[in-house]
């Protein structure tokens, strides 16, 4: 399916030509049936002789409702473009090219109405006119083709150069991120809010949870419709009628984009390019507000240029864009500045960088993926996917970061590690970068927390205090004169064990084990306090907290005033 809008200046026949392609009168309103106007966009469908189908929406050309022109060829794949043989080329002709050409649209081909008023010179003048306008533009090469609407000739024609046209046009793409700028909204009879829209990006799902504008974090999609007909899945490149629970239609509108929340990341402030009309007479200065046309909406917006030059008609500059509440925008979205005054189109341009990080005397945007990673030296592959709109790979744990950055980072931490002296480099000073850093460095171990090179002993397993308490068995010497950092590091990695302020060696633990092991074997029914401490000649200041470690390890177990064996007793 590809979706094409019309183009072109107001009574050109671009309505007429919509209702004797498609049978459906795309002019809906009562008052554009009586006015024989079209105010506001029109859609119909219909089938090409190849048995493609092709979407069509239909814009007013009146200038006064331009804006609903520039509500609807915001999603569109190519364009059908009318001139009236009569009048020839008009402003609103030469506006709606600028603004295809300006949102980047690249196919397109050209109905020439009405040739039933005119006689086949006027006819070859018109068409030479129109090859004028036209050339330089995406259209220089478009086919041209002579219609009638009453008469319906030339029409076959044109159903021919429509289906060449499908096979030229790309189909929409799908990078799984789907997006639907509402162009309508409307109660639904009986239940629900309908929005239309086209669909670009991505596929859409019944029961899908999406959000709608900048403030409703959770709609889902009731039901899906596309051409009258339901759907349960809709691909990008369509029409589409959505059914929507959890929101009033009262607090949906045109302009409105609805994505999967967790795929965007919303702005209020963007950077871009814009490429000033040549026919502007002045330039376009260091700041200035504009209405901006973005997606389907319409948009007040201040505009700061990037730079020290204002931007002359006729070439490109950068601009920062400050939008009044924020869009899910990604690099290579297009949109139409206008003066909000004076009703003039200045231009239009792309997205750049949808979260830009430096200051606007210093930003200087482009295509650049890298230039994203440069900008901020380290983005995780989340942030990056929401800022550039595709996958990359990380560079270090979750992170994409610049080699510079990168070896900057592994140095200083190489240089912590080495000041970090017996203790090693404790991991849970370090932040998710150095941490991510540190994981991969494969001359380093990190065990307990506790980070040092690997070829180096752990030297606390050599301290004079470990020594000590081994000698001392079941009266082993206080920690008194260790430094209290390195004994609570022993501690920490089972070198010392603690208990109750006492510490021993574990030797003496697993010791104290065979103890209990002997004595229960002479009286199962438990022993006491008093009878555990003959039997390791030590104090009752030791012996305590000996039984209390063995308790905790479930090697005994306490049953009134006695010890009887715990589940984890070792046999000997
Ligand atoms: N004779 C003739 N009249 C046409 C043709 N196309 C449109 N018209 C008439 O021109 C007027 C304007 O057409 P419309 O489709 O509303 O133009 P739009 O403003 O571009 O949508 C209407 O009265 C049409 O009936 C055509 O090919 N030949
Ligand atoms: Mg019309």
């Amino acid at each position: 399916m590809r979706v094409i809008a019309t183009a072109g200046h107001v009574d050109h026949g671009k309505s007429s030509l919509v209702l004797a392609l498609t049978g459906t009168d795309p002019d809906r309103f009562a008052e554009e049936k009586r006015r024989g106007l079209t105010i506001d966009l029109g859609f119909a469908h219909t089938t090409l002789p190849s048995g493609a189908e092709i979407s069509i929406i239909d814009v007013p050309g009146h200038i006064r409702f331009l804006r609903n022109m520039l509500a609807g060829v915001g999603g569109i794949d190519a364009c059908l473009f009318v001139v009236a043989a009569t009048e020839g080329w008009k402003p609103q002709s030469e506006e709606h090219l600028r603004i295809l050409q300006l949102l980047g649209v690249r196919h397109g081909v050209i109905a020439l109405t009405m040739v039933d008023l005119v006689d086949d010179e006027w006819r070859e003048i018109a068409t030479l006119e129109l090859l004028d306008h036209l050339a330089g533009t995406f259209l220089e090469t478009a086919a041209i083709v002579p219609v009638a609407a009453p008469s319906g000739s030339g029409l076959d024609a044109l159903r021919v150069a429509l289906d060449e046209l499908v096979a030229d046009t790309p189909a929409a793409l799908d990078r799984g991120r789907p997006r639907l700028w509402v162009d309508r909204v409307f109660a639904a009879k009986g239940s629900g809010t309908v929005v239309t829209g086209t669909l670009t990006g991505g596929e859409l799902s019944v029961d899908d949870h999406v959000s709608v504008g900048a403030g409703y974090a959770d709609v889902r999609i009731r039901s899906i419709q596309s051409h009258g007909s339901a759907a349960t899945t809709i691909r990008p490149g369509n029409r589409v009628a959505l059914n929507l629970s959890g929101i009033e239609h009262t607090e949906v509108h045109r302009g409105d984009a609805i994505v999967r929340p967790s795929q965007w990341w919303p702005t209020t402030r963007f950077d871009a390019s814009l490429s000033v009309l040549d026919r502007l007479d002045h330039d376009v200065s260091r700041r200035g507000a504009f209405t901006a046309y973005v997606g389907s909406g319409e948009f007040s917006v201040s505009v700061r240029v990037l730079g020290d030059e204002a931007i002359a008609p006729g070439t490109v500059g950068a601009v920062r864009v400050h939008l009044p509440h924020p869009l899910p925008l990604l690099p290579g979205d297009r949109f139409i500045l206008r003066e909000s005054g004076r009703s003039e189109t200045i231009g239009g341009g792309e997205v750049l960088d949808v979260h830009p990080v430096l200051s606007a005397a210093k930003a200087r945007p482009d295509h650049d993926p890298d230039r994203v990673v440069r900008e901020r030296g380290w983005v995780t592959v989340s942030d990056y996917e929401l800022l550039v709109g595709s996958p990359r790979s990380a560079v270090i744990g979750s992170w994409i970061v610049t080699p510079e950055r990168l070896a900057f980072t592994e140095a200083a931490i190489r240089e912590r590690l080495a000041n970090s002296g017996p203790l090693g480099l404790d991991i849970a000073a370090l932040d998710d970068r150095e941490r991510a850093v540190l994981q991969a460095m494969p001359d380093v171990g990190i065990d307990q927390g506790v980070a040092r090179p690997v070829e180096a002993r752990d030297p606390l397993a050599d301290h004079p205090y470990i020594a000590a308490l081994l000698a001392g068995g079941f009266s082993p010497p206080d920690p008194s004169g260790v430094d209290r950092a390195e004994l609570r590091q022993m501690i920490r990695r089972n070198l010392v064990v603690e208990r109750d302020g006492v510490c021993f060696h574990p030797a003496s633990i697993d010791a104290a084990a065979t103890v209990a092991v002997t004595l229960l074997g002479q009286q199962p029914n438990g022993f006491t306090v008093s009878q555990f401490r003959d039997a390791i000649h030590s104090t009752r200041k030791h012996v305590l907290p000996l039984l209390a470690e063995m308790d905790a390890r479930a090697m005994t177990r306490r049953r009134d005033d006695l010890r009887v064996a715990g589940p984890r007793l070792p046999e000997v």
